[in-house]
């Protein structure tokens, strides 16, 4: 009475198949994840390249440019780092590399700032198939701030980071971004960058050289979102900026069509070294950089970048990459992170050619066939 027909049997089995396929694709997903080097590809012979000093790996970097073919964009892609939380970086790289680089082989400069043993380097090269270049950076504080930093960076009310232990390295990034990195002899002989940060993700595959499409198209600094800043972390730069304008001859370009708290979200940068070079723009960044209002007040690298592109570049010249996939500000390798960032794309021919014939098994059960 209570036995089930072969039929039913059938049906059921081929119900808990569907049911499963949700489950593989979990499973692959997270096989294929940044968290897992299971799908890592071309990795380069173990030790043939390993880390050294700051000048070795500026010498090496500088070797690989003399040799650099005159039809591609002189370019680099940089990241800046504290040093903690490595596995982020690895993701980021991991990404950038299976999603661009593995085509492209831009030098990527990782600048650094609390030690890493040669260990811990190896493994971020022996990860890599694009060139990596290490540079140890320390920061100090800045001339215009007569003040021990601690005690400068007590006035801001900006919010941000919550962490206020990250005062004032939090600080120094964002001087870096502004400044520093064009003091930087790694971009002293190339016309364009692509900035990352470990949190940012390229999470689709691009099929164009990026840095060609910017040189193709005469624009000066691309982007791939704009955010609102809080107002309480860009206070008196408004001032300062109005200031500077009023004295100086220049004319802004869209600079007042521009709504003010409007920043490009500069996690993803890409542009030109030249530009920032030029003597105007480094004149105004330098100025805004001696009001101290980095430490003071906390203004982040990306309102005083976006003063200075919407200044001095028409709208024109500047390249909104509207087509990339990329995602900013994952704190945490959850198992719903890594799914989201899969791509249907990642999963390897063979694992897709196995979910085919489980499907068709299950047609096999349930369906017309089964009768
Ligand atoms: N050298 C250095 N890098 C930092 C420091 N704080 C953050 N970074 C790096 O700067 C980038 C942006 O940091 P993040 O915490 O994501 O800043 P947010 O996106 O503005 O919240 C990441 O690549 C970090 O590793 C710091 O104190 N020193
Ligand atoms: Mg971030």
């Amino acid at each position: 009475m209570c036995g089930i027909r072969p039929q039913q049997a059938k049906q059921v089995l081929g119900i808990g198949f569907i049911g499963l396929i949700p489950f593989i694709l979990l499973f692959y997903a997270y096989n294929t994840s940044s968290s897992q080097h299971a799908f890592q590809l071309e990795l380069p012979p173990m030790g043939e390249r390993r880390p050294t000093s700051n000048d070795g790996e500026l010498a090496l970097f500088n070797e690989m440019m003399r040799d650099w073919s005159p039809e591609k964009p002189r370019a680099v892609i940089y990241y800046l780092i504290n040093g903690d939380n490595l596995w982020r970086l690895e993701r980021s790289l991991r990404l950038l590399n299976k999603n661009f680089n593995r085509k492209y082989m831009y030098p990527v400069i990782i600048f650094y700032e609390k030690y890493l043993s040669d260990e811990a380097l190896w493994k971020l090269l022996s990860q890599s198939p694009s060139p990596l270049f290490f540079q140890r950076v320390t920061f100090t504080k800045p001339d215009s701030i007569k003040e021990p930093l601690r005690a400068a960076v007590k006035r801001s009310s900006c919010p941000y980071p919550l962490d206020k232990s990250r005062f004032p390295g939090y600080n120094h990034m964002c001087r870096f971004h502004v400044r520093l990195v064009f003091e930087s002899p790694f971009l002293a002989n190339v016309t364009w960058y692509w900035r990352l940060d470990d949190d940012s993700e390229i999470l689709r595959y691009i099929s164009y050289d990026v840095f060609k499409k910017m040189e193709n198209g005469g624009y000066m600094y691309g982007y791939n979102s704009v955010h609102e800043e809080d107002p309480l972390c860009v206070e008196h730069l408004l001032g300062n900026v109005t200031y500077y304008l009023f004295n100086q001859p220049i004319e802004p370009k869209n600079y007042y069509h521009w709504p003010k708290l409007d920043i490009f979200w500069n996690n993803f940068e890409i542009s030109n070294v030249k530009f920032w070079r030029r003597p105007d723009v480094w004149q105004f960044i330098d100025y805004i950089d001696r009001q101290g209002g980095i430490y003071y007040d906390r203004w982040g690298d990306a309102p005083i970048k976006t003063d200075a592109v919407t200044i001095f570049l028409d709208k024109n010249q500047t390249y909104f990459f509207s087509d990339l996939r990329y995602r900013h500000g994952v704190k945490n390798d959850t198992w719903i992170d890594t799914f989201l960032s899969t791509d249907i794309f990642e999963i390897p021919v063979v694992s897709l050619v196995g979910m085919v014939l489980l499907v068709l098994i299950v047609f096999v059960f349930v369906g017309p066939f089964s009768r």
